[in-house]
């Protein structure tokens, strides 16, 4: 399969600077019996969960763009080989840590959505401690002969522009993470159900696993089908759908725990009324 570019742009935020300052980790590293994309995995997994970024999973680019329309598709870096794209999300993990950087951060509550830059902070972060190049560096993505680092790109679950929009349910269903409920269009994960996010996938110029995950199949019955389109129907049908009017957002979360109703890793109140809501106040109450 070809590699396609898409738009050039910086996202991996001020990494060069700061992997030259924390270099302790580097991709000719060798830990005995352990691919680059499972080091890679662990450690990045162990960095982002201190934010509260606690769901990963790796895949190949290769995968993914296989199951979507090329306009989807993720670039391979400049490689021939497809890269490794891990996918980031997070489940009510997020919820403490994130107030805890608010508390230590007011700046963040300024920003358009707090949660979103949070994220984007945090990802950043975990991402500085390894010796990585910007695949889209405005200072070029060919990086210095002496110390080559490895390219990588990171991509948005809320960047919906051409180019940078990644079907993240799709990627989450190929990495074997999770199922799509395709009445309540919303992803099942393994132990956090219906009540987890999809955060970001960061693509690295190594190569990815070469055995792919078991696809997980909706165990719904009918009966739980029918009950779900009847939820659905009851949302869509709502005249505010696309406004963040309490109701309809009442509905969307009735949707959501219709999936599997009383699940044990459900958001605490706080947070589902934030992300149904977005409203900034709700992040002021104490905890
Ligand atoms: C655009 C968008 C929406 C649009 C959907 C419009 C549309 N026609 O696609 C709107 C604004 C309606 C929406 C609503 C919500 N969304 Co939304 N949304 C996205 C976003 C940013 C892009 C989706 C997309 O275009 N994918 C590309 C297409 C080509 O992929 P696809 O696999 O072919 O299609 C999927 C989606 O488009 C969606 N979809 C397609 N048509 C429709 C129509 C409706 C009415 C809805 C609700 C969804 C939907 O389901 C498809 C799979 O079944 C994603 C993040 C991302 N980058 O993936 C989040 C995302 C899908 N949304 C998410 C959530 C949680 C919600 C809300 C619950 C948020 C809220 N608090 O209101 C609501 C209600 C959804 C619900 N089912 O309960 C989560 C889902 C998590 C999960 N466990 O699966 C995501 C992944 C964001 C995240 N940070 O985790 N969303």
């Amino acid at each position: 399969m070809e590699a396609i570019e898409v738009a050039a742009e910086s996202d991996l935020v001020e990494v060069e600077e700061l992997s030259s300052r924390v270099a302790d980790w580097d991709g000719s590293m060798t830990l005995t019996g352990y691919p680059p994309w499972q080091r890679i995995l662990s450690e990045l997994s162990q960095r982002l969960g201190a934010f509260g970024l606690d769901v990963t999973a790796p895949l190949s680019v290769e995968w993914y763009n296989a199951a979507v329309p090329r306009a989807l598709h993720l670039p391979w870096l400049g490689r021939d080989r497809a890269p490794l794209a891990i996918l980031v999300g997070n489940s009510r993990a997020i919820w403490e840590p994130f107030k805890s950087a608010l508390r230590k951060q007011p700046a963040l509550l300024a920003e358009t959505h707090p949660l979103d830059a949070y994220v984007r902070r945090s990802v950043t972060s975990a991402l500085s401690s390894f010796r990585l190049v910007d695949a889209y560096s405005s200072t070029g993505s060919v990086p210095a002969r002496e110390d080559p680092g490895i390219k990588a790109a990171v991509y948005w679950d809320f960047d919906t522009r051409p180019g940078r929009l990644v079907a993240m349910q799709r990627l989450a269903c190929i990495s074997g993470m999770a199922y799509l409920n395709e009445e309540a269009h919303l992803c099942v994960h393994k132990k956090f159900g219906q009540w987890f996010a999809l955060r970001a996938v960061v693509l690295f110029e190594v190569d990815p696993p070469t055995e792919r995950p078991e696809i997980l199949q909706d165990p719904s019955t009918s009966e739980d089908r029918e009950r779900l389109r009847a939820e659905v129907k009851a949302a869509l049908d709502h005249p505010d759908i696309f406004n963040r009017f309490e109701e309809s957002q009442r509905k969307w979360l009735a949707v959501r725990d219709a999936i599997h109703p009383n699940h044990p890793m459900r958001y605490s109140p706080d947070q589902i009324e934030y992300h149904y809501t977005h409203k900034k106040d709700i992040l002021m109450r104490g905890s």
